[in-house]
């Protein structure tokens, strides 16, 4: 007779989730015992690490990613990344164990108390099966949850006893569909206030990413003879950065973001929030006389949005649709985008001076992963990004999510056969948070460099203070932290880089290597400001 853990794993198998992110417990053990040859079970040695490794494979693969934590405990070291989850809108079939049924009432050591409260409000939806014959059925649902737009995390708790249980008949498996087209009367009156625009801007954001759009994207910008800005702080790259169109990443700050876009009466922004901020600086949100379109799969976003007229519906859907129903302008070309200043030679490696090796040692194809906070600008003006799928980073401000999602990604490039390069670029500070990631990049022998710009400090937040005017906090810098042990201790192979040329050949090293390679690169300690 079937077991409710013999349906399960039929049912994980039916829906390709057959790598499992994971950090095993007492409550989870059940569950993994007997573990099928089919399946790849991927140890994180931190919980924060196995969410944001299943994040980086999900984005990639395009497919949700199975994480199993450890009760309360588990789920609560991985909340910080199931966060980043919800704001990335990566589709995470999250489960963790529950004690045993029979005892819950007593709450025995690792209960998890209001387990479906526990990871509110970060999931779309948590639940524990009233019956242990329902675990499959609730798989189910919290699949087809999991990947209907906006697509994000979803949580099942799984009491330890629930897996012996004689199954009741298997769930089917069904398939739902995972983008929407935007309603057509509306859509018609979004082409045609594009249409009659003196002068339209696009804003691009992670969505049309996501919804692999480049081209559609790239269509309407041409048909419009429109300028295209990357939506601020972006967690994925949508445009063609070395296009003549390209202006940018508009800044996260009100007034600011403003001034970019005067001189435009219409800015359409798609697949991103209305906006995604970070300092509080007074503004109005927008130029005076511009309107604002928004195009977002998700209502909650729309309704957030402070001005505007939004239209639901799935970015590629709603590009495509709009470059075919927009006439070709006839307009001169917007300005190209002022080229960065040279890079000044100096010992350390200024941020750009690092990046600007980068760049020049760039590999084809290659794929960054992104989480250096003081660094971004800097970053921003070396390195271009002219393919779909080629830039990562955490929508959600939360530091631990990069190091383990460029390890998912280096995975998922080795598990669908792509081979892109994985560059991660990890500020010294940031190192900390899922260090342990390194370990699995090691036992799975993945081809990852990961460099770590050292400037001993938590720069971004001597910059936030100066912006503030709130001197005097403490605990911003980092001392005697020795990058090159740590990696070492976790089977990484290492090379500091304190020039470009040596980065450049480390860097090539690295990718050519079959296991991680950590790359501390010296910089300068003064702080870039934050805007
Ligand atoms: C989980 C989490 N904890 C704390 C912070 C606050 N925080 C934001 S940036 C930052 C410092 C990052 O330092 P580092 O990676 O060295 O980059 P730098 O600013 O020096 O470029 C901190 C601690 C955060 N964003 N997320």
């Amino acid at each position: 007779m079937a077991t409710v853990r013999d349906t399960t794993y039929d049912l994980l198998r039916a829906l390709g989730l057959t790598t499992v992110f994971g950090n095993p417990g007492s409550t989870e053990e059940p569950f993994l015992h007997a573990f099928p040859d089919d399946f790849h079970y991927v140890l994180a040695l931190h919980e924060a690490s196995a969410v944001g490794m299943a994040d980086g494979y999900a984005q990639v693969t395009g497919a949700p990613a199975h994480v199993n934590l450890h009760t309360a405990p588990g789920t609560g070291n991985a909340m910080g990344n199931i966060v980043t989850a919800w704001h990335n809108r990566t589709p995470l079939i999250v489960t963790a164990g529950q004690q045993t049924r029979e005892m819950l009432l007593l709450e025995p050591r690792l209960t998890a108390r209001h387990p479906t409260e526990l990871p509110q409000p970060y999931v779309k939806w948590a639940h524990e099966p009233v019956r242990a014959q329902d675990v499959p059925a609730a798989l189910m649902r919290a699949y087809a949850t999991a990947i209907q737009p906006p697509t994000g995390p979803v949580f099942l708790s799984l009491p330890l006893d629930d897996w012996a249980q004689p199954a009741d008949p298997p769930p089917q498996a069904r398939t739902v569909a995972t983008r929407f087209a935007p309603d057509p009367e509306r859509l018609r009156q979004f082409a045609a206030a594009l249409a009659t625009s003196r002068s339209p801007a696009l804003v691009y954001g992670a969505a049309v990413d996501r919804a692999g759009a480049w081209e559609a994207g790239v269509a309407l910008a041409e048909r419009l003879i429109a300028p295209v800005w990357s939506a601020p702080a972006p967690e994925r790259t949508a445009f063609p950065e070395n296009h003549p169109h390209f202006r940018g990443v508009l800044p996260f700050a009100i007034g600011p973001l403003a001034d970019q876009l005067r001189g435009h009466d219409t800015v359409l922004v798609v697949g991103a929030p209305v906006f995604r901020y970070y300092p509080h600086v007074p503004g109005e949100t927008l130029p005076d006389g511009a309107r604002l379109l928004h195009v977002t799969d998700d209502p909650e976003e729309a309704a957030r949005a402070p001005v505007g007229d939004s239209l639901l519906g799935d970015a590629g859907l709603t590009l495509a649709a709009l470059a075919d129903l927009v006439p070709p302008a006839d307009r001169p070309a917007p300005p190209a985008r002022p080229a960065p200043p040279p890079v000044e030679d100096s010992s350390p490696l200024s941020a750009d001076g690092l990046f600007a090796a980068l760049a020049r040692h760039w590999p084809a194809d290659g794929v960054l992963v992104q989480e250096s906070p003081s660094n971004l600008s800097a970053l921003r003006r070396r390195l271009r990004f002219d393919t779909a799928g080629s830039y990562f980073t955490m929508a959600s401000g939360g530091l631990g999510y990069g190091l383990p999602a460029a390890v998912g990604i280096a995975l998922a490039q080795r598990d669908t056969g792509r081979h892109r390069p994985v560059i991660a670029v990890i500020g010294d500070g940031s190192f900390h948070y899922s260090v342990q990631a390194l370990w699995t990049a090691s036992q799975l022998r993945l081809p990852l460099a990961v460099v770590v710009p050292v400037n001993q400090q938590y720069a971004i937040l001597k910059a936030f203070a100066e912006l503030k005017q709130t001197p005097g906090v403490p605990g911003l810098d980092l001392p005697g932290i020795d990058v090159t042990a740590i990696a070492r201790g976790y089977g990484c192979a290492t090379t500091v880089a304190d020039d470009p040329d040596q980065l450049g050949e480390a860097l090539a090293t690295a990718l050519r290597a079959d296991g991680p390679t950590v790359l501390p690169v010296p910089i300068r300690t003064d702080v870039p400001p934050i805007l």
